[in-house]
């Protein structure tokens, strides 16, 4: 029967081209092909978006060759693969990067505009994948763009939202949410895995029983749902590896409730299984605290054990030996929020496989490693032990028991230091008491790391001081990286061009610290001239958008000056209004003569606000007042224009970014843990205005202090300039500003009174008041460099020529080396 299997595989290859071709025929009548049978439209009547889903189809059909070969190679190579497991990918629009990193974007675009259609406009036809909120899911979306890229075996594991991220929706200047359904109109990139399904258990007990004379734990659950698998391959660039993420989706179960249906309830019983599905239908859209739901908890498990299931059933198609598992596998928790997936490997290797805790809980410290993405003690999770308990049984007993471990050890090498022994405990007491998702992660973990120098530095020094004294060899830091292949191949294909003509090659998309460089060129005036040209073309773009968005008309010649990202108090998109108030106001006291020395700016802010986040809500509200009022002041022109770009996502940041001049990075010193937009706009030689905090330290080291705009406390003097609270003299300009808001210049003063409450006196936790002469002057230093376009052209390509070190590349080539220990497995092309 293997004669007879041999014989009909070789059959089939018979029948199959070896691979697809990409020459313009072929794609053409590719492209024809699926217009007429899986779009289902005449290939005589089809639109923009028809077109789109046939393109997509046919770009499909090449990544899925790929894909299959990378899969079928890993199996028959069979190294160690990392898991990356994340609650979040924001992965935006797909068709763009994935040609690109096929090597076949010009031969689609050829071939389209022989069939009249334009590439871009089809592209445009995209919806995002706004699948997380903000940094940390972006973040692993690069991730998984630079893991493919370099050939490393990796698996991205993450939930299947059916509702991504809210649309932000401004009405009178107040941002409203509307849900995202982004599978409305289909999603060409996804496999739906039907045959890929494992049971997620819920609720029940735990009971003992023995098994061959040994007493065992069986969890006997109270309901039962089914995780599907869903296949979103990610081509590398350069390569053909292809690897995975998989993005499970919540259906319900045949096991479940058979009860139900016998008792005659029929509808009730359909009613009560279709809420299985509620588990991966919302995204939650707070980027920092969901904490104590029991939606979020089950959300976190099912995605963790459904992945663990996977990783398990993978490992045993191969592997008969459980000591051999942390030869083969990696696990990297992104955040906390997979942190379950500890005590589920556990409970796994206990009760399923029957290891010892002794042997089950050696494989554990070899395995797990964690990345923390925040700076505040608050944005640690925890969990109450009622709701865990109530949902988990089984785990929290292990949890409980990993602490019992934990705390005998630290006691031996601590001594009954309480107040310590409390601090580092995973059971934190009090009136509710809670489990320490963060303390499970490093106790477990063989290595935890930070984000930036810095930020790894404050979790040494504050977050995990404790763990650190205890365990300093556990402790990294990775610098997070930005991918060039999305955010200058992909985002300004002019600047790629560029590049690649005075690098004379194009080698810096798959390495890219050839970058560097371009420092040669620095002062060459031809490169000048094309610098400029380039920048001139995105800021049309971007003007278009405005003025098509807004219908506000801005001036070419004015500085485009940029802060997009979430709005966070910490963030200070409210320092950035205030100095736009003192401009706006400075302007109106001028003579005829110095406002001829005004250098006219289009102030540009984007971002969301999580819904129940009041602060935020008004900040927003308040930059629409602003720019109402200025915006309309025809004595003011274009020397100063407010805009605020709502619904901020990926693919608003592709046209945003390349456009700006000057980019803002405010955040309080010590509070943003790195940050990635910075490196998205460094990379597009846009001049970054930032406070010295998180990876923005670094960078001042690659491209030098001359060449960026530092102001503001640096993170050491934040404590001690808090601590002087009420003696804290803050300047008049900045007293005068938030006078403007609080007696109705913009009208609102109600409303804002209490925003303005928040940033003077004691109150001011973010130190607005202390920074603000600071950011005056590093202000008034971006307009005079700005008007000095030799001095400009030249600091905007040193900051591009710079940027190489905060490439994804780089920071996924520490991890593999210095955390999970895997190596390159390259598919042969
Ligand atoms: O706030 C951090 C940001 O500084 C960092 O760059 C990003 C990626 O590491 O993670 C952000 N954190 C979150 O998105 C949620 O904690």
């Amino acid at each position: 029967d293997f004669g007879e299997r041999k014989g009909q595989a070789e059959r089939m290859l018979g029948l199959m081209d070896v691979f697809l071709k990409n020459d313009p025929i072929s794609l053409q009548k590719d492209i024809l092909h699926h217009v007429e049978y899986t779009v289902a439209r005449s290939r005589f009547s089809f639109d923009d978006f028809e077109a789109y889903q046939a393109l997509a189809h046919s770009v499909r059909d090449r990544l899925i060759e790929r894909w299959h070969d990378t899969l079928i190679h890993f199996k028959k190579e069979d190294p160690k693969r990392v898991y990356f497991l994340s609650l979040e990918f924001l992965m935006g629009r797909s068709l763009s990067n994935i040609v690109i990193n096929l090597g076949i974007r010009d031969q689609f675009a050829d071939a389209l505009s022989q069939l009249g259609f334009d590439f871009e406009v089809l592209a445009e036809q995209e919806g995002d994948a706004c699948l997380g909120n903000g940094g940390l899911a972006r973040l692993s979306a690069c991730q998984m763009d630079s893991l493919a890229t370099l050939d490393y075996p990796a698996v991205g594991y993450g939930l299947r939202y059916q509702y991504g991220l809210f649309r932000q929706v401004i009405v009178d200047g107040f941002q409203h949410e509307q849900p995202d359904y982004w599978l409305n109109f289909g999603n060409p990139w996804e496999i739906e895995r039907v045959h890929i399904t494992y049971p997620v258990k819920f609720y029940g007990t735990v009971t003992d029983e023995f098994l061959n004379g040994e007493k065992c734990k069986v969890w006997v659950p109270g309901e039962m749902v089914e995780a599907v698998a869903y296949d979103n391959p990610i081509p590398g660039y350069g390569t053909r590896n292809t690897i995975n993420l998989r993005l499970w989706a919540a259906k319900p179960s045949d096991q479940h409730d058979m009860e139900s249906f016998n008792t005659g309830d029929y509808v009730d019983a359909v009613v009560n299984r279709q809420r299985a599905e509620s588990i991966s239908s919302i995204l939650y859209p707070d980027d920092r605290s969901y904490q104590g739901k029991e939606l979020r908890l089950k959300q976190q498990y099912f995605f963790v054990s459904a992945s663990v299931q996977d990783i398990f059933r993978r490992f045993k198609d191969t592997h008969k030996k459980f000591d051999e598992f942390p030869e083969k596998v990696a696990l990297q928790l992104n955040d906390t929020h997979p942190s379950l997936a500890i005590a589920e490997v556990m409970r796994v290797l206990l009760d399923e496989e029957h290891l010892s805790w002794h042997r089950a809980w050696d494989i554990i410290c070899k395995i797990f490693s964690f990345t923390t993405h925040t700076v505040s003690p608050e944005g640690l999770e925890k969990i109450p032990v009622d709701l865990l308990g109530n949902l988990l049984p089984r785990h929290l007993q292990i949890i409980y028991d990993i602490n019992f471990n934990f705390v005998e050890e630290l006691k031996k090498m601590i001594g009954l230091d309480y107040d310590r022994l409390t601090r580092m405990s995973i059971v934190e007491e009090g009136a509710v008491k809670n489990i320490r998702m963060a303390n499970l992660s490093v106790i477990c973990s063989h290595t935890v790391n930070g984000v930036s120098r810095l930020h790894s530095e404050l979790l040494r020094t504050k977050l995990f001081k404790d763990f650190y004294d205890l365990w300093p060899h556990k402790f990294q830091y990775k610098t997070n990286g930005v991918t060039q292949r999305r955010w200058i191949v992909v985002s300004n294909p002019s600047l790629c061009a560029l590049i690649s003509k005075w690098l004379g090659t194009e080698a810096w998309i798959r390495d890219i610290d050839l970058l560097i460089g371009l420092r040669d060129y620095a002062t060459n005036a031809e490169l000048h001239q094309e610098w400029k040209m380039v920048k001139k073309v995105n800021k049309i773009r971007l003007a278009e958008y405005i003025e098509a968005m807004s219908g506000l008309k801005v001036s070419l010649d004015a500085m485009f000056d940029v802060q997009t990202k979430r709005i966070h108090e910490y963030k200070r998109q409210l320092l950035n209004i205030l100095g736009i108030i003192h401009r706006y106001d400075c302007i109106k006291n001028m003579d005829k003569n110095d406002r001829k020395k005004v250098v006219p700016r289009v102030c540009i802010i984007g971002g969301k606000a999580a819904p129940g986040y009041e602060i935020a809500k008004k900040i927003i509200k308040l930059c629409h007042v602003v720019a109402e009022r200025i915006n309309n002041d025809n004595d003011i022109g274009d020397l100063l224009k407010l805009v605020f770009i709502p619904d901020y996502n990926v693919s608003v940041a592709e046209m945003v970014i390349p456009g700006a001049d000057l980019s803002q990075h405010l955040s309080t010193a010590g509070h943003e843990a790195s940050g990635t937009g910075s490196m998205k706009f460094l990379m597009n030689g846009c001049l970054l205005l930032a406070t010295a905090d998180g990876s923005t330290i670094e960078m001042v080291e690659e491209i030098g202090q001359d060449n960026m705009f530092l102001f503001g406390a640096k993170a050491h003097e934040v404590v001690a300039l808090r601590k002087k609270g009420p003696t804290l003299k803050v300047p008049l300009q900045f007293s005068r500003v938030v006078r403007m808001i609080r007696d109705g210049h913009f009208g609102f003063e109600d409303y804002f009174k209490s925003l303005c409450d928040k940033i003077e006196g004691t109150s001011d936790y973010f130190l607005l008041g202390a920074d603000f002469m600071s950011y005056l002057e590093a202000q008034a230093a971006a307009d005079k460099a700005f008007v000095d376009e030799e001095r400009w052209t030249k600091m905007s390509i040193l900051s591009a020529a710079g940027s190489g070190r905060f490439s994804s590349d780089r920071t996924i080539q520490e991890y593999a080396e210095n955390t999970w220990d895997i190596q390159p497995c390259r598919c042969p092309f």
